[in-house]
């Protein structure tokens, strides 16, 4: 049966919640910063205004490096805690427009999945009138813009969100879908990491349209099974994954000291891989897939940091962790010059792995 998604993203949201709790910073570029232990100068940016974009800011950049693109810039340190009971109430919106409370996903601080093919009657006609609506509530009752993406599955309403930012609204009816994404750069697709999109690259595979027209086994020679299936039916444009209330708390996760505290790569990159081989076969021997990895590191002075990746579909197997594990882990020693104590690493939002469709049934 066909369905119809939406998919909201908030615009630049915790600089715009800052706005909108400060007016006087409208006109402003904005830069909100996580400060690190070492002061103003060791943070890293977590989201900017437009104004501020413009002068090439982007999150997770060194705030330093902010500053030096924008010495006019405002910046402020990050208030988690506002953010997220505005998060909070915004979801509340949101979920009222989805067809039941178990039709809402609500996948980071700022963005939600709503199904909404009931409430819509498979219509994208009306659907964009809920699209409406739906902006329209979040402006009317926290002052907030946002950006909505519509589409027959979650793959394409998430890359519909992103197409038209800030404020904007893209639509992709299923007769759409093949010509949305048949240009699109490979890198635009979600679930497609900086990792995946090289390997691409030297694949000669450039865009979306590109890799849908790639042979499938050729995909699962090069990244395995399930991560090869994925990306054919990804780049087709094909998305079975339900929109569905996350509730799930279960999760494998190992951690360990180091030898010696050290900022040491291959010494962080063996215990890593150690740690992220036994969670891959308990995973294994339970019959799990994950979709996200959180990562943590204890430094030498105790403090913790965490980090976590989200995939758009369920994976497994050891490669695609490794991967992800090291990509994390290279931004912790990236953005900290302490030496690090012990690192963990958990899977999480698992999911069995049973009844798995094969590809015939797809082409
Ligand atoms: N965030 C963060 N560090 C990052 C990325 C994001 O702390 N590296 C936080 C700040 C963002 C919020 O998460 O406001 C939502 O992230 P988005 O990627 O949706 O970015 P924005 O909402 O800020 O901007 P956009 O308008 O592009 O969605
Ligand atoms: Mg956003
Ligand atoms: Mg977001």
């Amino acid at each position: 049966m066909e369905r119809v998604i939406i998919h909201v993203d908030m615009d630049y949201f915790y600089a715009a919640i800052e706005e909108r709790e400060d007016p006087s910073l409208k006109d402003k570029a904005v830069v909100v910063c996580m400060y690190s232990n070492r002061g103003e100068e060791g943070g890293a940016v977590s989201t900017s205004n437009y104004i501020a974009r413009e002068a090439g800011i982007r999150s997770a950049m060194p705030c330093k490096q902010a500053k030096s693109l924008k010495p006019d810039a405002v910046f402020l340190p990050v208030r988690k805690e506002l953010y997220e009971n505005v998060s909070a109430r915004v979801m509340d919106i949101l979920r009222s427009h989805a067809d039941s409370e178990e039709n809402f996903e609500n996948i980071s601080i700022d963005e939600a999945f709503l199904e909404i093919s009931q409430n819509c009657g498979r219509d994208f006609e009306k659907a964009r009138y809920i699209g409406m609506r739906v902006k329209h509530d979040v402006l009317e009752h926290e002052k907030l813009t946002c950006s909505v993406g519509i589409g027959p599955n979650k793959l394409i309403a998430k890359m519909a969100s992103s197409f038209r930012k800030p404020d904007g609204m893209t639509i992709v009816k299923p007769d759409e879908v093949r010509d949305f994404l048949n240009d699109m750069p490979v890198n635009r697709l979600w679930g497609i990491g900086k990792v995946t999109g090289e390997k691409l690259k030297k694949m000669s595979i450039e865009t979306i349209g590109q890799l849908a027209a790639c042979d499938t086994q050729e995909l699962i020679a090069e990244f395995g099974k399930k991560r090869g299936t994925w990306l054919k039916k990804a780049a087709s444009g094909i998305d079975e994954s339900p929109v569905t209330e996350r509730t799930a708390t279960d999760q494998i996760g190992r951690m360990a000291s180091l030898k010696e505290d050290t900022r040491n790569d291959d010494m962080i990159f063996a215990l890593l891989d150690e740690l992220a081989d036994d969670v891959i076969k308990k995973a294994e021997s339970r019959k799990v897939s994950f979709r996200t990895v959180i990562m943590t590191v204890i430094f030498s002075n105790f403090r913790m940091a965490t980090k976590s990746r989200t995939f758009s579909h369920a994976v497994s197997g050891k490669d695609i962790l490794h991967e992800t594990a090291r990509e994390i882990m290279l931004q912790f020693l990236h953005e900290s010059n302490m030496d690090f104590r012990r690192i963990g690493i958990r899977v999480t939002n698992l999911q069995q792995d049973v009844g798995q469709k094969s590809l015939l049934e797809y082409f």
